[in-house]
């Protein structure tokens, strides 16, 4: 047994997620932690919304809330739709929260100590009408590069230049449209990554060889470019306080942390939220500080994500001089496309975590979504393949399986579990492969080689498709009904083992399925080889029930609906 460290990247706050979002974070970490648990590690899943930032506030506004109170309903918003998807977080926190706000400021503190924070000056476009300084992506104008219009004060989106908000012609307030800007000095602070560089380069390259390729080259083309000092700093009024202690000078002026740099600490702060729930049972810094040298920490996150969490967060660790736990492991994940193309939010394209569950349940899209991770490259969601697949995989590999092995054998032999001849020969082969099976799914679980899990899960469902044709108890049952009872037996058997080793990846679905057996315990714990091999947990004379239809066939006209609602199919 070992303690796993989990956590994936914070979902923003500003809304509801789509789903390429969440197959590339939370839930490959909910399969993987769910798998540990009931391997029998000591699993602590962490994520939180990350609350901070412009565009927080910009959401707020838009909803005429105050900041606080938009947070608030949108984390209870994204909470409730993560419950719906059955994402075993142990805790889901909020880097709002006073535990965030507190460790934020004590790493400050420290890397100031450490003298890896200057204060230094810089000049920033200023809106009297909006009464604040803008940041540079809420400045617009004219490109001066291509005459594009509304370039934003970073980038032309049309040319793809990187801009100066001085650059543009015409500069506006994307915020107000007041054309009314100046420029003004403005102090804060920056976190002198350059001066951590080699640290970060040598802590990387201990790790690189271990981490997924994609984790491993953005990591290096980050550090290869060379870290730059950074402003951590912003002038808003929502965000984790310049400590007054420190900087009484900055604390005045209301600056406050920029996102990026309060957003992983959360992880540190909403493991001290879990723990502060029930501080007599929850050791909160066992996880993270000094004696975390047990502990294993694996991140998942998708592309964008990773110079933050092997970079910059490590450098920001390295630099407090303290001993925190740091990651060992970095699941990151290319992006699932729409039929080709982005997931967009503002041009609606593509589909939402919420509209998912107003579809269909969580089981069929976890299922989905995993089988199709896009790990080794992007991959596309269509509603063709959808269909196509939980049609093949769930409806009829495994669902029309078990309801056909449980109606036929209730029908013949009643209610429990029928006895029969004694195991044979087609069992001991099916025992064999159904062993060899399970051992790749549990290598490639262990690998964190999401689709190949799910292709080895798929050809587990399979074998016992196959034996089944073999056996054809419909037809045994003619001539040999204690042959056709062992057949039921042993295909009952294997829908026990299916319910154990589906949990990762379709949970409710496989409550369903160990449920329909009185065995008196309700554990999902692991199968080892042995069991697997001798396909006998469930004895006869269990008594057992039919479970209504576990996966609904999807039809033409189902896939020619949701077309129809998400379009965007054009590419
Ligand atoms: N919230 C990701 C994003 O919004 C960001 C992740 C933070 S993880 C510490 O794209
Ligand atoms: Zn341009």
């Amino acid at each position: 047994m070992a303690r796993h460290l989990i956590t994936s990247a914070l979902p923003y706050i500003n809304g509801i997620k789509h789903l390429g979002n969440m197959v590339g974070s939370m839930l490959p970490a909910d399969v993987y932690s769910r798998y540990l648990r009931q391997r029998g590690h000591d699993v602590l899943y962490i994520c939180a919304t990350d609350e901070h930032g412009t565009p927080a506030e910009l959401a707020a506004k838009e909803q005429g809330l105050p900041v606080d109170e938009f947070c608030a309903q949108a984390h209870d918003a994204q909470k409730a739709v993560y419950d719906g998807f059955a994402l075993a977080f142990d805790y889901f926190g909020r880097s709002s929260s006073p535990e965030n706000r507190e460790i934020t400021q004590h790493f400050a503190r420290r890397l100031n100590e450490n003298g890896f924070i200057e204060e230094r000056a810089i000049r920033q476009v200023y809106s009297p009408a909006d009464g604040r300084f803008l940041p540079d992506r809420y400045v617009e104008g004219t490109c001066p590069h291509c005459g594009y219009d509304k370039a934003r004060g970073d980038q032309c989106e049309n040319c793809t230049r990187v801009l100066d908000p001085t650059d543009l012609i015409n500069p506006r307030s994307a915020i107000s449209g007041s054309t009314d800007l100046e420029v003004r000095e403005t102090k804060h602070l920056f976190l002198l990554q350059s001066k951590l560089q080699h640290e970060v380069e040598e802590w990387v390259s201990r790790h690189e060889d271990d981490w997924p390729q994609l984790a491993s080259s953005i990591a290096r083309k980050w550090l290869n470019e060379g870290l730059h000092d950074r402003a951590i700093t912003r002038d808003l009024d929502w965000g984790v306080p310049v400590p007054a202690d420190t900087w009484p000078e900055l604390a005045a002026e209301g600056k406050v942390f920029y996102v990026w740099f309060d957003a992983p600490i959360e992880y540190i702060g909403a493991t001290k939220e879990w723990a502060a729930q029930d501080p007599e049972n929850r050791d909160w810094k066992s996880w993270w500080y000094e004696s975390a040298d047990d502990v294993r920490y694996t991140e998942f996150m998708a592309k964008d994500n990773v110079p933050f969490h092997t970079v910059m967060f490590p450098a920001t660790e390295l630099g407090v001089r303290e001993p925190w736990k740091m990651v060992d492991y970095v699941k990151a994940f290319n992006w699932l496309t729409y039929y080709g193309g982005k997931f967009s939010t503002s041009q609606k394209r593509g589909v939402f975590t919420d509209q998912a569950l107003d579809i269909l349940p969580a089981d069929y899209w976890r299922y989905f979504l995993i089988a199709n991770a896009p790990e080794s490259d992007d991959s596309s969601f269509t509603w063709e393949h959808f269909t196509a697949t939980v049609n093949k995989d769930l409806a009829d590999t495994l669902g029309n399986f078990v309801n056909r092995v449980l109606s036929f054998s209730k029908k013949r032999f009643g209610e429990e579990v029928p006895a029969g001849n004694a195991a044979g020969e087609a069992e001991a082969k099916l025992g064999g492969q159904i062993a060899e099976l399970l051992a790749e799914y549990e290598t490639q679980m262990e690998a964190l080689q999401f689709r190949k899990a799910a292709a080895a899960l798929r050809a587990l469902w399979s074998a016992g498709n196959s034996y089944l044709e073999e056996k054809a108890p419909w037809l045994e049952i003619k001539t040999d009904k204690d042959g056709a009872a062992l057949t039921l037996r042993t295909a009952m058997n294997l829908i026990h083992l299916y319910a154990v080793v589906s949990e990762p990846f379709i949970p409710s679905t496989a409550k369903t399925m160990r449920e329909a057996f009185s065995l008196g315990d309700d554990t999902a714990a692991w199968v080892t080889a042995d069991e697997a091999r001798a396909l006998a947990s469930v004895p006869a004379g269990t008594p057992f029930t039919v479970p209504p239809v576990l996966f609904a066939k999807l039809t033409d006209e189902d896939l020619e609906t949701y077309k129809e609602r998400f379009g965007g199919t054009e590419g």
